[in-house]
């Protein structure tokens, strides 16, 4: 297959070539230059491996020859779906290293997500752990090779059943490796957080994520002695590249891979690997604080505790240096690029009040009122941004390209944030309509799209409404027709849908009618938030 592209105008990516940023570096050649510099550190530490610099690069070649002797060809995109497990950076590392284009699934993606996926990507492979979680993803697989044809190769890691185990990929000739890509071409695809209808496929290149994580490496303070923790699950764009996983192992920093982001998990991961630094989404920051005070587990190596993915309350921001002894990171970022960070020098009241500033001096931000004029300075509107790290487009999806970037090639985040004299963001909300739960962006209208398949739905409308705990929750409203089903009973058929659980509507409310207008219909946006607005009047 053809290498994927991405196009900044040469203008623009001849000045982001001359500030520095993008340094004609692959994940290939960094991994090659660590492995070389100090091929016996530490780099990687999960379950019971620990991976050197030159193991680690030495399993990612044993994988780029099997796959390349099991059929797969350069260019090929391969879907891969692993937790949190060392053998995910020996098979992404193997893919670039064979100029495959990885493309990221989260574990809890099923069916409908894996589907969607090797289809829009056009996937020739698909990459599994046998089970996790008590999921056995061998069956998933059977159904994703059964609907999509094109996926020619499972491999999987563990017990293979009927598909090839990673660990008896076929030896490979080292001669069959290709060139090293060019880091204009885009190294992987990675999953939007679904703002409308079904997840789009990002192409992120060599060039600009690899400057995104460098930089955010050093905005974290990275070093050869630190020691960062991957908590979330590692295919979601913070854990991988805000510092994450990448940024790390560009530092030369040690990577500890958990099972689960629990303090059950993760407290005696921090004692025993001596972890410095982590990031969370909000909820799971809030257990963190509620189990700290009374672990066994010796937490004092932590120095930096990063939270993003949804907003975090000040109140509970506030309690974080207090109860963990660490300096908080606030992270507002996003899969298509832009990633703004407090800086672990900033007064405390801006580390626990705002949502950071972005990485880049060349990260162009826009706040825009729905007219398309900038506010005045400090009031809330729409961001829109452009820079060396933030995607133009989305793969295969003109609808979508035509919605979501200017003409000019600014991207329209959705999010409504306002911008403070030192520049520092403070999320205000969002324009769009999907529902931010726990980090996890669920698309409402791909939620109703399911719960319309049931015969006894006649109309859904899926809300987020404030949780106190989740942040937000989806609520979906329903009209029924015929036997109004049960609210358990509709959750269980949704769950028989193959769709990833956390888009499972948390609470279902039965209603008579929607609003409408003396003209027709409202728009599905304006229904959904008088839906809310008449829920929170009455709760
Ligand atoms: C409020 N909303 C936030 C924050 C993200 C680092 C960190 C997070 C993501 C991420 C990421 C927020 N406060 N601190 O990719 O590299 C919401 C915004 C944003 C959307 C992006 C990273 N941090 N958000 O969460 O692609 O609405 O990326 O546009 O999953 O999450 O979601 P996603």
């Amino acid at each position: 297959m053809r290498p994927l592209t991405q196009l900044w105008p040469a203008a623009l990516a001849a000045r982001y070539r001359d500030k520095g940023y993008w340094r004609r570096e692959t994940f290939t050649s960094f991994l090659r230059v660590r492995a070389a510099q100090v091929p016996d550190r530490l780099a990687v530490i999960g379950g019971d491996q620990r991976w050197s610099f030159a193991e680690l690069e030495a399993r990612a070649e044993a994988v780029a020859r099997g796959l390349l002797a099991l059929g797969l060809q350069p260019g090929d995109r391969v879907v891969v779906q692993l937790p949190n497990i060392v053998e995910f950076l020996s098979v992404v590392f193997g893919l670039f290293r064979a100029r495959m284009v990885p493309v990221y699934a989260l574990p809890a993606h099923r069916s409908v997500e894996i589907v969607h996926f090797a289809r829009t990507a056009e996937a020739r492979g698909y990459i599994i752990a046998a089970r996790h979680d008590g999921f056995d993803y061998r069956a998933l697989a059977q159904e994703v090779c059964r609907e999509v044809s094109e996926v020619a190769h499972v491999v999987v890691v563990g017990d293979a059943g009927p598909f090839t185990a990673l660990d008896a990929l076929p030896d490979g000739d080292a001669a069959t490796l290709p060139e090293d890509a060019d880091p204009s071409e885009v190294a992987f695809l990675q999953i939007s957080g679904g703002s409308t209808g079904l997840s789009k496929l990002i192409p992120r290149t060599h060039d600009d994520y690899i400057y995104s994580f460098r930089a955010s490496a050093e905005i974290c303070g990275l070093t050869t002695d630190s020691v960062y923790l991957a908590a979330l699950p590692v295919a979601h764009n913070f854990p991988m590249s805000s510092p994450g996983v990448f940024g790390a192992l560009y530092a030369g920093s040690r990577v500890v891979l958990a099972p689960s982001p629990s303090p059950e998990a993760a407290f005696p991961l921090i004692a025993r690997e001596g972890v410095t630094i982590t990031g969370l989404v909000p909820p799971l920051a809030l257990l963190w604080l509620q189990a700290a005070p009374t672990t066994p587990h010796d937490l004092s190596s932590l120095e930096v505790l990063q939270v993003g993915g949804a907003k975090f309350l000040a109140e509970s921001a506030r309690r974080v240096r207090p109860v963990l002894g660490c300096t908080l990171q606030q992270v507002f970022g996003m899969a298509e690029g832009l990633v703004n960070y407090t800086r672990l020098d900033d007064p405390e009241e801006t580390i626990v009040t705002t949502q950071g500033r972005p990485i880049s001096p060349d990260d162009e931000v826009l706040i825009l009122d729905d007219e398309g004029h900038p506010v005045p300075e400090g009031e809330a509107g729409n961001l829109l941004t452009r820079g060396p790290y933030t995607i133009r487009a989305y793969h295969n999806n003109g609808g979508a390209n035509a919605r979501a970037f200017t003409p000019d090639g600014f991207y329209r985040t959705g999010d409504v944030v306002k911008r403070l004299p030192d520049g520092s963001l403070v999320v205000q909300g969002r324009a769009g309509d999907h529902i931010n739960r726990a980090g996890e962006k669920i698309s409402a209208e791909e939620v109703e799209d399911h719960l319309l398949g049931h015969p006894n739905v006649f109309d859904a409308a899926v809300v987020s409404l404030p949780d106190a705990f989740l942040g937000e929750r989806a609520c979906a409203f329903i009209i029924a027709q015929g036997q109004k089903p049960k609210a358990a009973a509709l959750k269980a058929w949704m769950r028989t849908r193959g769709l990833a659980d956390f888009k499972v509507p948390d609470q279902i409310m039965f209603v008579d009618g929607f609003e409408t207008t003396a003209v027709g219909k409202v728009s599905r946006k304006e229904l959904r938030a008088s839906l809310r607005r008449r829920f929170l009047a009455q709760a």
